[in-house]
């Protein structure tokens, strides 16, 4: 009797051990809003193993340009510096010549010969794992390469669908069975087809210890594989994370996959939002309700991810012609006090800039300074502070024509984001009931421990005085502020 007490006890006590220590330390790699992550591509990032520059051109934007895990271990302190606690990286499997994106690929149990090795991926993996960092590997499934070894050979002829182009993205039997940029087409309907996918992505998660995948081009694929797929991954590993790619702004085509099994959708709807109201000026109102239409059609916006551009459009400074500085800012700091999982796109702390698809997907400018650096690194110091602003309770407070304001909130703090979009500078803005508890006062978060901002763009501005709810505050134009709501002045 006394001994299973004890022993109770004591394993009680073991298991609020091991609650605190992961959860601090987040040993068990689930994936949740407070995590954030940076997306780089393998070949674009740093070069740290000259031996493996077969065929390196960096004067050919479509080429590979000598990135490599070697590289990449090398830069993780970087990366683990502004405070993320993820990296997506581009597809690791063997692709044929030119593949330097991944998406072609040649040999789905290689690893890709300009990257290095297993032996080099595993360490790189160990490695961003001893510095809290998760690791997502790109994946693309719904294609191979037109040279990969089962292409063109009799013995493979029905796992692959008959060539024919996409010529109607709004016919869904052709999004799925018509091939997609002349690449050869998967047939999942094939069950053997199914059970070679799923045992691939399996043995790679097993060789080198990952936590998570990127699927590309997910409604090319019917959405019943998906659910097939995602429950025989979660049945081994049901921490692991699976984020899909859907080129689409309609919120209702991608809730649908959340609902087969996938945690997470890149957030195409907020980020034509963001570009519409930030690049487009179009009014904050519209912005409000396409946020309020994703809501009501993701059934985890929690584990959504958030972006303002990646790798298949144009940089955001590439989108944006006046107010440069003061625009990106702001959109950075929606990127990180949005609802779902930041991804912040490799470069865009200095910015660099670049268009759509290869241009937009340079290599990383070591040697240029990082301006939005300190501002991004703040931003995540503050979610991590702070679950309010990655895990509380979004809501808008103020939608003008040309000013979007809205709350994270908890029981211990209150965030305002307030994304101002035109030229009015002076405005007030009324507390709802439920945040006005007793505050008084409201100070930027983005500015450094001087009150010196912390990026170009980003607006000086003094504690503004709450009274009876309402703040009355002056925010030169198109800027943006993160504001922190207290009692006191600090
Ligand atoms: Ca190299
Ligand atoms: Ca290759
Ligand atoms: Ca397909």
């Amino acid at each position: 009797m006394t001994f299973s007490v004890s022993w109770n006890m004591a394993r009680k006590a073991l298991l609020l051990l091991l609650i605190l220590s992961a959860s601090v330390f987040n040993l068990w790699g689930q994936f949740g809003p407070e995590d954030s992550v940076y997306f780089l591509f393998t070949d674009r990032f740093y070069d740290g193993d000259e031996s493996n520059n077969y065929t390196v051109n960096i004067r050919n934007l479509k080429g590979y340009h000598g990135g490599d895990f070697a590289g990449l271990t090398e830069k993780l302190p970087y990366i683990a510096g502004m405070g993320f606690s993820a990296i997506w990286i581009s597809s690791v499997v063997d692709n044929q010549a030119g593949g330097y994106h991944g998406y072609w690929a040649q040999d789905y149990y290689r690893v890709e010969e300009h990257f290095g090795d297993m032996e080099s991926l595993k360490t790189m993996v160990d490695r961003a794992h001893e510095l809290g960092i998760k690791v997502i590997l790109d994946l693309a499934i719904n294609h191979t390469g037109i040279q990969h070894d089962f292409f063109g050979d009799p013995a493979y002829q029905d796992w692959f669908h008959p060539r024919q182009d996409i010529d109607d993205y709004s016919d869904q039997y052709q999004v799925e069975n018509h091939w997609l940029q002349n690449l050869p087409d998967l047939n999942h309907e094939n069950p053997e087809v199914r059970q070679y996918l799923i045992d691939m992505s399996i043995w790679w998660i097993e060789q080198t210890g990952i936590d998570g995948y990127r699927l590309d081009a997910l409604r090319h694929v019917p959405a019943d594989f998906w659910r097939e797929y995602s429950a025989a991954v979660k049945e081994q590993f049901p921490d692991f994370y699976l984020i899909g790619e859907v080129f689409d702004g309609n919120p209702a085509n991608l809730g649908k996959y959340q609902n087969a099994g996938i945690d997470g959708l890149l957030d195409f709807p907020a980020y034509f939002a963001i570009q519409d109201m930030v690049r487009n000026g179009e009014p904050a109102t519209r912005f409000a309700q396409s946020v309020i239409n994703s809501k009501r059609n993701y059934p985890h916006e929690e584990l959504m991810g958030t972006f303002i551009d990646n790798h298949d459009v144009r940089r955001f400074v590439n989108q944006v012609y006046r107010n440069r500085e003061e625009k990106l800012a702001q959109s950075l700091m929606f990127l990180f006090s949005y609802t779902g999982i930041p991804i912040m796109y490799y470069g865009t702390e200095i910015p660099m800039d670049g268009g759509s698809e290869h241009s937009g997907r340079s290599l990383m400018a070591w040697d240029e300074p990082a301006l939005y650096k300190d501002l991004v690194t703040s931003l995540n110091e503050l979610r991590s502070l702070h679950p309010a602003l990655s895990s509380g309770e979004f809501t808008i407070v103020d939608r003008s024509m040309s000013r979007f304001v809205y709350a994270r909130h908890d029981a211990d703090d209150v965030f305002l984001t307030i994304l101002n979009n035109g030229d009015e500078e002076r405005f007030s803005i009324e507390l709802p009931d439920e945040l006005r508890r007793d505050f008084r006062w409201a100070r930027s978060m983005v500015l450094d421990s001087a009150g010196e901002p912390l990026a170009p763009g980003v607006p000086e501005l003094e504690s503004i005085r709450i009274r009876r709810g309402r703040l009355r505050m002056e925010l030169p134009a198109y800027t943006g502020v993160v504001l922190k709501l207290s009692r006191e002045r600090e």
